[in-house]
C-alpha cells in the first residue's frame, strides 16, 4: 500500500509525539511510526525533571494541563557531601526561574491523549521501519504492519526513534561524525509508593558513589544509586537498596528515608554521546536519536524539547513560509544548545561520582568543586541558570 503524507516521524517517545502535535498545530500533516506497543512506551520509567521551556513547549502543543495541575514546582535543589547539606536557591540564582518534576512517562501519555484528540495516525508495531532517498527531496519510507508492507512517500523524514533506533544507523558512516565518552559506572534506580525523603530533589556525593533523591509525586519517589557497569539487578533486595542509599544520604535524609516495595528496579549505563549533523539531505535526527547525556543533570528529555522547537520552527517555515532555505537551520541551532547540556551533564557527573581511577587528587578536586560551589553566588548562579535551562 503507498500514500503520501508531508512529515513521517519515526518513534513515538516524546520527541516523536511533541513533534507531532506542534505540527499538526501548524497544519503540517505528519505520521508516527512506533515499533512497539503504547503500553510499552509508557511502561519504561525514565525522566523526571522539567525544565521551564519544556514546560512551555509542552503548553504550546496543548498537551501541558495535567502537568500544571499534578506537576510540582522546584525553586531549589539540594546538595549533599561530607554529611552535610547545601541548598541551591534556583529562583533566586536564575532570577525567578525553576524546575517542575512531572515524570516522563505522564508526558508520554499526555501527548499520546491529545494526539489521539486530534485524530491523527500513530501506528503501533510497525515492523522493519526502513527509509529511502532522504539524500533526495523525496525520501520515502517503508515498514510492514499486521503482515502488510506499506510504503509512505514524503517531504521530511523525522528520526525521533532513540539512540538504538535506525535513523542514525541509516546515515553512510561517512557522512557522520560521533562523539562519545561511556562513564565507569551505572545507575540502579528503583521506582516506590513512598514519600519523598525531602521537598526537593537531593544529589549526594558520598565516598562510596552517587545517590539521587528524587520524586514522581508526594507519594511516589524515585531514587538511583551509582553502581559498578557489571551489576545485576537480582543482586540488589530492595532491604540491600535501601541500605546502600541510607548509607550514602546526610543523616536527616538517611532518617527520613520510608521504604517500601519496589515498583520498578533497574540499571542504565551512563554516556555523553553526540552525532554531527543532526540533518542528512531531508532526514531530520531529533533527541536520544542524535545525543545522550548522563542523567545526573535532568537534560536527556529536555535536550530531546529544545530539538523538536527548533525543527518545528524550521518546518513551519518551510511548509507554510514556503522557505526552502530553513531546514539550513535546524542542526546549528540544536547541536548549539545540545554541546551546552552535554557539558553541564558531563560537570555534574563529574563532581558527584565516584571515579575507580580519580585518586586523591581527583577526590581533592571534587571536595574542591563543592566547596567553590556551595560558597560562591557566582558559581551557584552558573549551576543554577544550567540547571533550570538555557534560554532556546
Ligand atoms: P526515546 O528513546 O524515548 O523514544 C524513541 C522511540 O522510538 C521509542 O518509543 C522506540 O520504541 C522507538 N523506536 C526505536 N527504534 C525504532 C524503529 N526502528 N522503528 C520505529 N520506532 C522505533 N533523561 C532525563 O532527563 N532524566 C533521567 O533520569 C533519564 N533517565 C533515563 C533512563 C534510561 C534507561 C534511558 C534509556 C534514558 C533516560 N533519560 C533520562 C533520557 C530519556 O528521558 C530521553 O532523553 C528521552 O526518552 C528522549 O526521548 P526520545 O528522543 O523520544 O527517545
Ligand atoms: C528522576 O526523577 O528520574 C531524575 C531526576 C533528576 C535527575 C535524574 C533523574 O538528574
Amino acid at each position: 500500500m503507498s500514500r503520501r503524507v508531508q512529515v513521517v516521524i519515526i518513534g513515538a517517545g516524546p520527541s516523536g509525539l511533541l513533534l507531532g502535535q506542534l505540527l499538526h498545530l501548524s497544519g503540517i500533516e505528519a505520521v508516527i511510526l512506533e515499533r512497539q506497543t503504547a503500553d510499552y512506551v509508557l511502561g519504561r520509567i525514565r525522566a523526571g525533571v522539567l525544565e521551564q521551556g519544556t514546560v512551555d513547549v509542552l503548553n504550546r502543543a496543548g498537551a501541558g494541563a495535567r502537568c500544571a495541575a499534578e506537576g510540582l514546582v522546584h525553586s531549589g535543589v539540594e546538595l549533599a557531601f561530607d554529611g552535610r547539606r547545601h541548598r541551591i536557591d534556583l529562583e533566586r540564582l536564575s532570577g525567578g526561574k525553576t524546575v517542575t518534576v512531572y515524570g516522563q512517562t505522564e508526558v508520554t501519555r499526555d501527548l499520546m491523549q491529545a494526539r489521539s484528540a486530534a485524530g491523527c495516525e500513530t501506528v503501533y508495531q510497525a515492523d522493519d521501519v526502513a527509509m529511502h532517498d532522504f539524500d533526495s527531496d523525496m525520501p520515502r519510507v517503508t515498514y510492514t504492519h499486521a503482515g502488510q508492507t506499506h510504503e509512505i512517500s514524503c517531504d521530511v523524514i523525522a528520526g525521533c526513534d532513540g539512540f538504538h533506533g535506525i535513523s542514525r544507523a541509516s546515515v553512510p558512516e561517512r557522512s557522520i561524525t560521533t562523539v562519545e565518552r561511556v562513564y565507569p559506572f551505572g545507575w540502579l534506580g528503583v521506582l516506590a509508593d513512598v514519600p519523598p525523603v525531602s521537598e526537593e530533589l537531593i544529589y549526594a556525593n558520598h565516598p562510596d558513589g552517587f545517590a539521587l533523591c528524587s520524586m514522581r509525586s508526594r507519594s511516589r519517589s524515585r531514587f538511583y544509586i551509582q553502581c559498578e557497569l557489571d551489576e545485576k539487578v537480582e543482586n540488589w533486595s530492595d532491604n540491600r537498596f535501601y541500605d546502600e542509599l541510607r548509607n550514602r544520604l546526610d543523616t536527616r535524609a538517611a532518617e527520613a528515608l520510608v521504604t517500601g516495595p519496589s515498583l520498578e528496579k533497574s540499571i542504565a549505563p551512563l554516556r555523553s554521546f553526540v552525532a554531527e549533523p543532526m540533518r542528512f539531505g531531508r532526514l531530520f535526527l531529533v533527541g536520544d536519536a542524535a545525543h545522550i547525556v548522563p542523567p545526573t543533570g535532568a537534560k536527556g528529555l529536555n535536550l530531546a524539547v529544545s530539538d523538536v522547537h527548533y525543527l518545528h520552527e524550521c518546518l513551519n517555515a518551510f511548509f507554510n513560509d514556503r522557505d526552502g532555505a530553513a531546514l539550513e537551520d535546524y542542526s546549528r541551532r540544536a547541536l548549539a544548545r545540545v554541546w551546552k547540556a552535554v557539558r553541564f551533564s558531563w560537570w555534574m557527573t563529574s563532581m558527584m561520582h565516584r571515579f575507580p581511577d580519580n585518586g586523591a587528587f581527583g577526590q581533592r578536586i571534587q571536595e574542591a568543586e563543592l566547596d567553590y560551589l556551595t560558597g560562591s553566588e557566582a558559581a551557584g548562579r552558573s549551576l543554577a541558570e544550567n540547571y533550570v535551562g538555557l534560554p532556546f
